[in-house]
């Protein structure tokens, strides 16, 4: 992850004068790749989470299971934004935020976990034994160990403490009952960028179709770090973080999910495709869209969508450079990175 963070920091400080001059697309490209089965997922750590996924995929396993199991892998591991060993919000409780949906509109999500090492896994169990779509909260992990789901120490990592400490030296955080959000230079959200300069966000958006031809996804996170307490993002909303129409394609995003909440992201891609665009066209549209949304202050946020669609087409867009995705197929197992609206 460091290469990658290190990679969308010396790129992302395009001026806004190359925003509204002639626009410069980033001339990497991935092509179109084709294939069936195929799994496609967000960042480098989509390599490990593809590997588990294909180990289904590849025996004609489905494709639910495949992303579910898939991002498992991601949850487990130690890394600053997804699962238990994650970056904490600002009161230094890490809180999960998860969504899945299968190939027949089935979908379930949990928002605002804490103390539970799989929310994807929670977010299934949604989907499967409730009549609901979302759970959050305590009532997200009261479900949770009612299903079995071992309760964790509520504890921060070792990574993930170093991070916080440093977090509340550098932002001089007091305690919410001193009203941090009236200080000066602290406003209700997360920062954007890291105190080094990194983007303050990360997640796994996982998209598969499998050998019969069916679509499912799945995204999990912690949010971003530091975060106001109760904060919710885009991972866990359906049609935002990640939606799935088995007739047309699937999408999922990661990013300010401020900023893709507010374009349905996931939905609108999928939709676009329903138009008759090509994953990577859907993707930049929309990314098109946050652009416009957003005038000058597009340059402090990063967004990318990540697209398939019936026919195994691949595509995907960001706001900036930095960002690339894992993709495994029957020929291809490796990353790609993304074109971007800013060069
Ligand atoms: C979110 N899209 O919570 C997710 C993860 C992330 O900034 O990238 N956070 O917004």
């Amino acid at each position: 992850m460091i290469n990658r963070r290190k990679f969308i920091r010396a790129s992302a400080f395009t001026s806004f004068s190359t925003l509204l001059g002639k626009r410069m697309i980033a001339t990497q490209t991935h092509g179109t790749i084709t294939g069936k089965p195929v799994v496609i997922s967000t960042w480098d750590a989509g390599l490990a989470a593809n590997k588990a996924a294909w180990e289904i995929l590849s025996k004609k396993g489905k494709a639910i299971d495949a992303v579910e199991k898939g991002v498992m892998v991601t949850e487990d591991s130690q890394n600053c934004c997804v699962g238990l060993n994650a970056n904490p919000d600002r009161d230094g409780f890490v809180t999960l935020d998860a969504c899945i949906m299968d190939d027949k509109f089935n979908c379930g999500s949990v928002a605002f976990l804490e103390r539970i090492k799989h929310p994807i896994s929670v977010a299934r169990r949604v989907m499967e034994k409730t009549p609901h779509v979302m759970l959050v909260g305590v009532g997200a992990q009261q479900f949770a160990v009612a299903e079995g789901f071992p309760l964790e120490e509520q504890k921060l990592s070792p990574d993930a403490q170093k991070a916080y400490d440093n977090w509340l030296k550098k932002s001089e955080y007091k305690p919410p009952a001193i009203n941090v959000e009236n200080k000066q230079g602290h406003g209700p959200f997360a920062p954007t960028k890291l105190e080094n300069g990194e983007w303050n966000h990360d997640t796994i958006g996982m998209v598969a179709m499998d050998a019969m031809g069916n679509l499912s996804g799945s995204c999990t996170t912690s949010g971003a770090g530091f975060k106001m307490r109760g904060r919710v993002g885009d991972s866990p909303i359906i049609g935002a973080g990640l939606f799935v129409d088995n007739e047309i394609g699937a999408c999922t995003a990661t990013g300010q999910g401020e900023d893709v909440i507010r374009v349905a992201g996931s939905h609108s891609v999928v939709e676009l495709m329903r138009q008759g665009l090509s994953p990577e066209a859907a993707c930049k549209k929309i990314i098109e869209r946050i652009v416009k949304i957003k005038g000058e202050k597009v340059k402090e946020i990063q967004v990318a969508f990540l697209a398939v669609n019936k026919k195994g087409q691949v595509g995907t867009f960001a706001i900036h450079p930095g960002f690339e995705y894992a993709i495994r197929t029957n020929e291809v197992e490796k990353l790609v990175k993304a074109k971007s609206w800013f060069s």
